[in-house]
């Protein structure tokens, strides 16, 4: 049975995971106005993947005998200026899901709660991927300073990006 205080923790991360897919879908919706589809195609799958993180959350709770309380979803942006200051946003929002999943580890550290620690390690494995990721691509749209044929490349590049259901590997 999960203690009070890591359910509604919990909750507000299924909530904030389910907010990420919602701000990377808008961010897609936006690549495409750029007339960039790989970097919309790379979001649309950042956007699967948070999806699949707000199941194991969900399912996670359901587990321990919790309660799943799903809340109002907060409007995201719609403009995010040019592709580079996009992934910029992309690694300022996975920094803020790091802290909360740390945040989330400390409470249960704190309630003495193992089981809960242990599938957050998994999160916590999984945001040094996600910031890793956002960084890659802000190093590599600095190296072309955002322009040309560089930006074209990986914008290529980001198109090949297929869906693998990050809780589904071993
Ligand atoms: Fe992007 O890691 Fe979940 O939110």
């Amino acid at each position: 049975m999960l203690k009070e205080k890591i359910e509604k923790a919990l909750n507000e991360q299924i909530n904030k995971e389910l907010y990420s897919a919602y701000l990377y879908l808008s961010m897609s919706a936006y690549a495409e106005t750029l007339g960039m589809p790989g970097t919309a195609n790379w979001m649309k799958i950042q956007a699967q993947e948070e999806l699949s993180h707000a199941n194991k959350f969900f399912d996670y709770v359901h587990e321990r005998d919790g309660k799943v309380t799903l809340m109002p979803i907060d409007a995201v942006p719609n403009e995010f200026g040019s592709v580079k200051q996009m992934f910029d946003k992309v690694l300022e929002h996975e920094q803020y899901i790091t802290a909360s999943i740390n945040n989330l580890v400390d409470i249960a550290i704190e309630i003495n709660d193992h089981a809960s620690r242990s599938m957050l390690m998994w999160f916590v494995d999984e945001q040094v991927e996600e910031e890793a990721s956002a960084q890659a691509i802000i190093d590599q749209l600095n190296m072309v300073e955002g322009k040309g044929h560089g930006l074209f490349m990986i914008d290529k590049e980001l198109g090949s990006r297929t869906f693998t259901d990050p809780t589904q590997e071993a």
